[in-house]
């Protein structure tokens, strides 16, 4: 029988792998193990509970609310908003900063999160998740600010993703490697199931939307089209359009995920459609951490200083190989 390690005893075990670790981390990630919980219980009853079905509000990137996003919103805010780790929080639900109320203590992070990427699929029963990040941060003391929260990938101190598909998974990195855990819910415990996995240096599946081609570059476009000849592949599409599902895939089984730049979108010129803060930045940390690469297309994700809460950007992300086969692309085109 395999060694049985919960979440909380691998982030006690890790943690000695950072010497200035004070085990606040740790209990704030704990914290979050809770809430992602309670937002998988909902998902798996959401059909039962008469939970799904839009709500009517348009959120700030102009998607509409489901009732469950809204759910998963107030699970995290209200499950991390006491706990004394965090001075600040931003979601990708909330227009503003999301501050502590005053009478709770603030603590040395700031959590970003999505509380449920992929919401136009809940009512097909498609797979769905959260994704959230963690920085330090910068301001002293007190409340956090805007630019506690406005930090680029590089200085993330965690990041990690819930999938609620078929089981519910829990992928994190402390920047240590990614580590995967499996929700058994029976015990209500995350399992370790995925221990320091790395993503494989070629892959043949690519995920995009091609319905949005005639809106992308030409590289772009030439790459894609090069994936379907018999000298690079063969190749294989998948596409769910739930991101969380998409990168998950990517990083196990390998290859390449793409939300390229879309210019016959107005909304979205020249931008892209994924959030810089609450999607793309998290997802390029682990996927680094597991040994990919994930870029504009122009830069390294990671590397990008955000200047607002709801910033977009291009993302390509995927196995080494295929991202610098993308790479090439962009840079004959270029030349
Ligand atoms: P959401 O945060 O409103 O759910 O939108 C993000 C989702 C991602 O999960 C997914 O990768 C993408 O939108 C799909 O977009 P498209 O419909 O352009 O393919
Ligand atoms: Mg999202």
């Amino acid at each position: 029988m395999k060694r049985i390690v919960t979440v909380q005893r691998h982030l006690i075990e890790t943690q000695h792998l950072n010497p200035d670790a004070t085990g606040k981390l740790t209990a704030m990630l704990w914290d979050l193990t809770i809430a992602f919980k309670i937002i998988s219980r909902a998902v798996n009853q959401a059909g039962l509970i008469n939970m799904r079905g839009e709500e009517g509000q348009i959120n700030t990137s102009g998607d509409s609310v489901k009732k469950l996003d809204r759910y998963a919103e107030d699970v995290i805010y209200n499950g991390m908003n006491h706990g004394g780790h965090v001075c600040c929080m931003a979601s990708e639900e909330e227009p503003q900063l999301i501050t502590i109320p005053d009478q709770y203590q603030k603590g040395k992070y700031v959590l970003t999160y999505d509380p449920l990427d992929g919401s136009s699929n809940i009512d097909a029963n498609v797979s769905v998740g959260t994704i959230f990040s963690i920085h330090h941060r910068l301001s002293e003391s007190g409340n956090g600010t805007l630019a506690d929260a406005l930090q680029p990938g590089n200085r993330l101190v965690a990041a990690g993703y819930v999938v609620y598909g078929s089981s519910t998974m829990m992928v994190y990195s402390t920047g240590n490697g990614v580590h995967g855990f499996t929700l058994d819910p029976s015990v209500g415990e995350f399992l370790l199931s995925h221990e320091s996995f790395q993503i494989p240096r070629k892959g043949k599946i690519y995920s995009v939307n091609e319905g949005h081609s005639s809106g992308w570059d030409e590289p772009t476009r030439r790459y894609v089209e090069y994936l379907k000849t018999p000298e690079a592949g063969p190749y294989s599409g998948r596409y769910i359009g739930s991101m969380v599902a998409d990168v998950h895939r990517t990083l196990l089984y390998g290859g390449i995920f793409m939300h390229p730049r879309d210019y016959r979108r107005d909304e979205h010129f020249g931008q892209g459609k994924l959030r810089l803060l609450y999607e793309a930045a998290p997802m390029a940390f682990l996927v680094e951490q597991a040994g990919g690469i994930a870029t504009t297309g122009d830069e390294r994700v990671l590397d990008i200083m955000p200047t607002d809460l709801h910033q977009r950007v291009p993302l390509v992300l995927g196995s080494p190989a295929d991202i610098e086969t993308y790479q090439k692309f962009m840079l004959e085109a270029r030349a």
